[in-house]
């Protein structure tokens, strides 16, 4: 073995490259987040969603916000505190973990609740409580649309399970999310859409509406009907 070769070997081996990270940063390496891959391609979604949209949506808007998140919590007390619980408590910490954690939160949730073989309408338990909540799936994605449409600027529409376990649509501004304790409407979220311009302008240019209305055609309702039963 030449010495190129030995520290290739060096290198390569799994266990000192976990030891080269503890060197590198001596913070703890589980409070640092990734952004995980798109569950799907980033054409899977056309021609409702665009490729390019998709592309800089994710490997640039919600890499930003993770980049940004860790930057926020790099060697404070955040690190030991789950994502889940800095969200909970968000009030408690700097605007900065709000606008980055709750976009890394916000979009993870986005991609899943979207596939390429979305649409159609909601089954099972979950139609029975649409139902029950807005009287059909037509009247839910009327007023979704609504919430959609009205939020000014940047911000989130959402179906969420309120506290007394009934169906409610919401929207928030900015990365706010209805699991913070500074929303107006508190839930667990089920369904979502990112009406912030990046979402949609390269495509639907001013049209959010146009966006909107072809968001249906990719919802995974199989995703959402799994967030229901958690919820
Ligand atoms: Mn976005």
């Amino acid at each position: 073995m030449n010495r190129k070769d030995f520290i290739k070997a060096f290198v390569g081996s799994s266990f000192l490259l976990k030891m080269g990270d503890v060197f590198a940063k001596p913070v703890s390496f589980e409070g640092m987040y990734t952004l995980a891959p798109l569950p799907y391609a980033n054409d899977a979604l056309e021609p409702h969603i665009d490729k390019m949209t998709m592309e800089i949506h994710h490997d640039r808007h919600h890499k930003a916000y993770v980049d940004n998140l860790n930057k926020a919590i790099a060697g404070t007390d955040m690190e030991k505190v789950p994502l889940a619980q800095l969200i909970k408590d968000i009030s408690k910490y700097p605007v900065a973990v709000r606008n980055n954690g709750g976009g890394h939160w916000n979009h993870t949730f986005f991609w899943q609740i979207m596939g390429p073989k979305g649409g159609g309408a909601p089954s099972g338990k979950l139609a029975t409580a649409i139902n029950s909540a807005f009287g059909s799936f037509d009247k839910m994605k009327e007023e979704f649309a609504k919430a959609a449409t009205t939020r000014f600027g940047s911000g989130w529409a959402w179906v969420i399970v309120g506290p007394d376990k009934k169906l409610k649509i919401t929207s928030t501004p900015n990365q706010d999310n209805p699991l913070m304790d500074v929303a107006t409407d508190k839930g667990t979220p089920i369904l979502a859409i990112d009406v912030w311009e990046h979402a949609y302008y390269l495509k639907y240019q001013n049209k959010r509406a146009d966006y909107i209305n072809a968001f249906w055609n990719v919802v995974n309702w199989d995703k959402v009907s799994t967030n229901f039963d958690a919820a």
